[in-house]
């Protein structure tokens, strides 16, 4: 028997590049599609763990038909949370895991949110980085939200920040982080800007 998944999604794989003249899609890899939980853990036993991955490895995994790119239709106008753990004694493994489980067990939104398009994980120099991809960046008023900071002016019946906000702060029980760390939100059209992740966030939880 087989225990089915709300949606299908997809494993990529970013290798990591060899040295200068590789571009980011020579790089990136589909490995495989599935839709059951039984599926799932017969992928997850038999790929290496992220605590062996090499340096600027990533894994993705993504709702099947989005690729894990700010390019992707579905994604252009979204953004992502996401937290970098500076040290790399802990048990990423399990985190990433246990992020895995809340994408495709859907748990991280509301059913009916349509907000998270996929997970990711990178390996870095001298840290891991665990972020979760959504299909929006909050703007649910017509030429509003833009730049807003959580708490700050013009909070309350911004449906679509809140959404936003609940599923950080969901993806932040899943990390199992205190009221010490932030998870921070920023546009992928920004990330895209600056050339990396390392992008101005636009939201803290
Ligand atoms: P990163 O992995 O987001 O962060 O981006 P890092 O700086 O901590 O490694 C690293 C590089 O990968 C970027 O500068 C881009 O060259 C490339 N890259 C990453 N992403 C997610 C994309 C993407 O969605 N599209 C394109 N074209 N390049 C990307």
């Amino acid at each position: 028997v087989k225990h089915p998944l709300m949606h299908k999604w997809t494993l990529w794989f970013t290798k990591p590049s060899s040295g200068k003249g590789d571009n980011w899609n020579d790089l990136l890899k589909e490995v495989i599609t599935f839709n059951s939980v039984e599926e799932f853990w017969g992928v997850y036993n038999n790929i290496a763990p992220v605590s062996e991955l090499a340096q600027k490895s990533d894994y993705h995994l993504f709702k099947e038909g989005v690729r894990p790119e700010w390019e992707d239709q579905q994604n252009k106008h979204g953004g992502k949370w996401s937290f970098s753990f500076k040290d790399k004694r802990i048990p990423i493994d399990e985190l990433w895991l246990h992020v895995m489980l809340a994408a495709i067990g859907e748990t991280l939104e509301e059913e009916g949110d349509g907000e998270v398009m996929g997970v990711v994980v990178n390996v870095r120099k001298g840290f891991y980085r665990i972020g979760v991809w959504t299909r929006t960046i909050g703007k649910s008023i017509p030429g509003g939200g833009d730049g807003d900071v959580a708490g700050g002016k013009g909070r309350s019946m911004d449906k679509g920040r809140d959404v936003l906000l609940n599923i950080g702060r969901k993806f932040k029980e899943v990390l199992k982080l205190t009221s010490a760390d932030d998870v921070e939100f920023s546009g992928h059209t920004d990330s895209a800007h600056s050339g990396s992740t390392r992008a101005k966030a636009k939201f803290k939880v």
